[in-house]
């Protein structure tokens, strides 16, 4: 999968928005610091505060090289606490770099951590002398907030390419483990113990199977959501009655920002549905060469009657205060 080298590219223009533009904004998300982060998870535990597992952009990363994650909850979307970083590679006995997206669940009276994580180099201009590899962890905690513990002491799995894992709990507690998978698509079924994988499974997708990364997959009024950013930039989505699909594909419901990723998660809190994603900032205070950071935003999410979702607008106010209902 092409990857953006952070601090050579982005010949397009980005959008010009300075962060200084945007400070009594609720985007992005102010997490009380600096933090540069991106690839938002959004849950909702038991004492209803919306919890957001994160990666965590290191100043100047030569080819987003990131070694840990943070984890940041909240009780109205504006008011955020850094509970600091959850997990690290440091905590890893098989990894040391690639802290990439992750995501979280609760199953068994224990919150999970999903995280994907690696090491080695890319080497862009000959892939054939790349030694970098990636792998799919799993962690958990008595607590939302970590620290986590790795499982398994190894990977779920390297092959097939092992990134962007979206652990989507149903009602009946099976748990699924999405993530890009190409030319398949391919969903593994979490054993009960969430120790391994029962197995890769391939989905219908309809026939459509375009670059992607990041899925997220969630549940409201009996419809499974499969949503993505689409050749990395856009977010579409599909819908299927059975978290296995079929799906169908539903298009577009985020345009594309010139040439950034983009990551999200969808969830529901205080009867509104969030999304939360990433984009790439202007900070004229950064010292890298590269002045484009991520930093985590959010909008409201709103559905038509018949399920579809409705376009979705970046704005820099965001998500607070909530509005009446
Ligand atoms: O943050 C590293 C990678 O960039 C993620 O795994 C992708 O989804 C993209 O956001």
């Amino acid at each position: 999968m092409p990857r953006r080298r952070p601090c050579l590219t982005l010949a397009v223009p980005l959008l010009s928005l300075a962060l200084a533009a945007t400070a009594s904004a609720a985007n992005p998300l102010d997490f009380g610091s600096a933090i540069k982060t991106a690839d938002p998870s959004g849950h909702v535990w038991a004492d209803g505060r919306m919890y957001l597992y994160a990666s965590h952009d290191e100043e100047c990363q030569p080819d987003f090289w990131m070694k840990d994650w943070h984890v940041f909850s909240s009780a109205d979307l504006v008011h955020w606490t850094d509970h600091g970083a959850c997990f690290s590679v440091k905590d890893l006995q098989w990894a040391d770099n690639y802290a990439w997206a992750p995501d979280a669940a609760y199953k068994n009276g224990k919150y999970y951590f999903v995280f994907p994580a690696g090491t080695g180099v890319k080497d862009r201009a000959n892939p054939k002398n790349s030694t970098k590899w990636m792998g799919i962890g799993i962690a958990e905690s008595d607590s939302p907030t970590g620290p986590f513990k790795d499982m398994i002491g190894a990977p779920l799995w390297t092959k097939p390419y092992a990134n962007d894992p979206c652990l989507f709990v149903d009602d009946d507690g099976k748990a699924y483990l999405y993530f890009p998978s190409h030319p398949d698509w391919l969903v593994a079924e979490m054993a009960d113990d969430m120790r391994s994988i029962k197995g890769f499974r391939k989905m219908d997708m309809g026939g459509y199977q375009p670059k992607m990364e990041g899925p997220w997959v969630f549940k409201r009024n009996g419809l499974y959501y499969y949503t993505m950013p689409e050749n990395l930039r856009t977010l579409s989505y599909y819908t299927s009655t059975s978290p296995l699909g079929p799906w169908k594909y539903r298009g577009v419901f985020m345009e594309q920002e010139n040439e950034s990723n983009n990551h999200h998660s969808i969830v529901e809190f205080q009867g509104r549905w969030i999304l939360f994603y990433h984009r790439w900032l202007l900070d004229e205070s950064s010292p890298c060469p590269q002045k484009r950071q991520r930093r985590i935003c959010a909008e409201y999410l709103h559905f038509n009657p018949d399920g579809t979702i409705q376009p979705v607008v970046r704005t820099s106010a965001g998500v607070g205060p909530l509005p009446a209902k």
